[in-house]
């Protein structure tokens, strides 16, 4: 029997969570595609192994949906934030993990700091330094980075499951 992993993906608006998802569970092979911002949530599955399928989870990131983050994170055995680099939008996902530090106390947290391509990106280093949890620096609409996005979350949840056992 297959046995599901629930993975939620929290951050702003815009920020390349549904991107993320694509590159991760999807065989496409270009995904720069317009923005179509996530009405309520988003989700694919990624597998493991022949028993464990990992659900991604999108959490939509405008402010309108943000009442029904506490109700989707229910059940996540991690919270992946995805962020845009630039200084301002990092402190603006600080702002986010402050106000939701209750809902999300207990959570293995991992951070992707998104669209390193793209001019003034701060470095994953300097984003965990500010915001505190280990970080990944990521291009998510870059096809070649599919197998690092699929390790950086495989590995973590390997991590916690060792540490758990
Ligand atoms: N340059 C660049 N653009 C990206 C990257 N990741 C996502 N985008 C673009 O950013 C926009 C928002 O992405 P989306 O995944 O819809 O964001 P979401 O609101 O967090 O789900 C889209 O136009 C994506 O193509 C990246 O790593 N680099
Ligand atoms: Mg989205």
């Amino acid at each position: 029997m297959t046995q599901y992993v629930k993975v939620a993906l929290l951050g702003s608006g815009y920020a390349g969570k549904s991107t993320l998802i694509k590159l991760l569970t999807d065989r496409t092979a270009t995904l720069d595609s317009n923005y179509v911002p996530t009405a309520g949530m988003d989700c694919g599955t990624i597998t493991i192994d022949s028993t464990t399928k990992v659900s991604l989870v999108e959490m939509a990131g405008q402010s309108h949906f943000e009442f029904l983050w506490p109700d989707l994170l229910k059940g996540s055995i991690m919270v992946v934030v995805v962020t845009d680099s630039t200084p301002r939008e990092v402190l603006r996902t600080r702002q986010l993990l402050e106000k939701y530090k209750d809902v999300l106390a207990g959570i293995q947290i991992i951070v992707i700091a998104n669209k390193q391509d793209l001019p003034g990106a701060m470095k994953p280093e300097s984003v965990q330094d500010l915001l505190g949890w280990p970080t990944y620096g990521m291009v998510a609409i870059d096809p070649k980075q599919r197998v690092n996005g699929y390790r950086v979350i495989i590995n973590e949840l390997r991590n916690m499951c060792r540490v758990a056992s």
